[in-house]
């Protein structure tokens, strides 16, 4: 491993104070560790069929779509009084491939729950996720608004104080592509093209739509799943009590994710909950910013039929 880390391209981000270093694994810049992860998962994953995949790039609803698919799954087993969910935080609750494949074996055999998330792009999922014929929910969010959460995470990790982190300069790294598992737009279009290939295995699912409307798109995630709400379950409100729970206020507030660390590299639970907000970019763009932006997105998206707000 040592050996092919040395043969990457890196990059230090420049408003990190030297702190953030992100390695170009295949086609996507992550951290050293998550590159290890990623090659170890990829040479020994043995994805089954029964999988179902959560995936995300980074910042974009990873937690939410966590809390949302385990509450659905095992709402035969736990109610919104009882859910691990309560006590735990959601990357507890669903293992993440790169980070913990030891976990999503383990919970395999010992547990009945097929629910594992990753942050790979498309082309770089171990080829058994594919030739299983998984099923994969992938979550996408509005560019600017994970410009801004990407930003804010990786600061409270790696402790670089705000006034120590420009902005500015965080912005241009990441409409250079370089952010956790960026380029951003190059993941969401490999989604976007294989669910329309094979749109019965990929469900996207929007952040902003997800916020809209929560019960209808619980709904579809659930169908989608193979765990449909009963008639009777939708009459008791049984949706809506998870969403409910799951909902940005009820899980910020837990006292799981005000004070605790989850197992993977002690990562503070508080720094998964920040504003949740749908337009919290305002704050921090300029108007050049925001022109840049969208001309990207509009020049990366071209002819591929897929509209980021
Ligand atoms: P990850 O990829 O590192 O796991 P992820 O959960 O995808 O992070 O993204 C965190 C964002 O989701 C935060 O957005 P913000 O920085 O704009 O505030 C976080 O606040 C938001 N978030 C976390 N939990 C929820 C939730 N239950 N509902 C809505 N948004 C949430």
């Amino acid at each position: 491993m040592e050996e092919m880390l040395k043969t990457l391209p890196q990059h230090t981000c420049s408003w990190s104070k030297g702190k953030i270093t992100f390695y170009k694994y295949q086609d996507f810049w992550t951290l050293q560790e998550l590159v290890v992860g990623a090659h170890l998962a990829q040479q020994s994953f043995k994805a089954e069929p029964t999988d179902i995949f959560l995936c995300t790039s980074t910042k974009t609803g990873t937690t939410w779509v966590k809390s949302l698919a385990f509450a659905i799954v095992t709402r035969q087993k736990f109610d919104d009084s009882t859910t691990p969910l309560l006590t735990k935080n959601a990357h507890e609750c669903v293992p993440s491939l790169e980070y913990e494949l030891d976990i999503v074996d383990d919970n395999r055999k010992n547990s009945s729950l097929p629910l594992v998330a990753t942050h790979l792009p498309y082309p770089s999922l171990p080829k058994s996720v594919i030739a299983s014929n998984c099923k994969i929910v992938y979550v996408y969010r509005n560019t600017k608004d994970v410009i801004v959460s990407h930003y804010h995470f990786l600061r409270k990790v790696f402790n670089v104080a705000n006034e120590d982190a420009p902005f500015e300069e965080a912005f241009e790294e990441f409409c250079q592509g370089i952010s956790g598992y960026g380029p951003y737009w190059d993941h969401i279009i490999g989604y976007w093209k294989a669910s329309l290939e094979r749109p019965d295995r990929i469900l996207l699912l929007k952040y902003e739509d997800l916020k809209k409307d929560p019960t209808s798109n619980a709904k579809k995630l659930a169908e989608f799943m193979g765990y449909p709400f009963s008639t009777e379950e939708e009459k008791a409100g049984v949706i809506e009590k998870i969403t409910t729970l799951c909902s940005f206020e009820n899980m910020s507030n837990l006292e799981v994710n005000k004070t605790g660390s989850i197992r993977v590299g002690g990562l503070e639970n508080k720094h998964y909950f920040r504003k949740a907000e749908d337009g919290d970019w305002r704050t921090y763009f300029t108007n050049e910013m925001k022109e840049k932006i969208d001309k990207l997105i509009d020049e990366k998206l071209n002819g591929t039929g897929l509209i980021l707000k």
